[in-house]
């Protein structure tokens, strides 16, 4: 059966490429590994792509989801302390899910930072 999303789950604030690391999934501390993902930023939740943009879409097509990051109550602060890189914040949701989100490019950091943090403070806590 065909599941319609809210209206607003179809709304797309920013999408782009940033530099990825899972670091604790539930709580529980994971092996770092970086990688490059297309990220989509909608009002209550940010999509982790593997593949291109244009693979991503024809993946959807065929039922394959995306890592999904819930934004209700999540927390979003830069975490120098965690990364040799430069430009680096941390997400955490509620479930204990912690995601490093990194951009060699001051400005793209930045305006994501800020997209991201925004669609937080706009949602309720629960
Ligand atoms: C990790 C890898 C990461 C690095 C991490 C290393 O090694 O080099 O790139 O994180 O450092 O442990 P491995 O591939 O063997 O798991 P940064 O690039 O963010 O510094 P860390 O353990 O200090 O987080």
């Amino acid at each position: 059966k065909e599941v319609i999303p809210p209206l607003e789950q179809l709304m797309v604030e920013k999408e782009g490429y940033l530099q990825k690391a899972k670091i604790a999934d539930g709580g529980k501390k994971i092996r770092k590994n970086w990688s490059s993902s297309w990220i989509v930023l909608s009002s209550r939740k940010l999509e982790f792509y593997k593949e291109s943009k244009q693979q991503a879409l024809s993946n959807a097509k065929s039922g394959h989801k995306p890592e999904s990051v819930d934004l209700c109550g999540a927390h979003i602060e830069w975490a120098k302390e965690k990364s040799s890189r430069k430009n680096v914040f941390q997400i955490t949701t509620v479930s204990g899910n912690e995601f490093l989100l990194q951009s060699d490019i001051d400005f793209i950091i930045l305006d994501w930072f800020h997209a991201i943090k925004n669609a937080i403070d706009r949602l309720p806590r629960d």
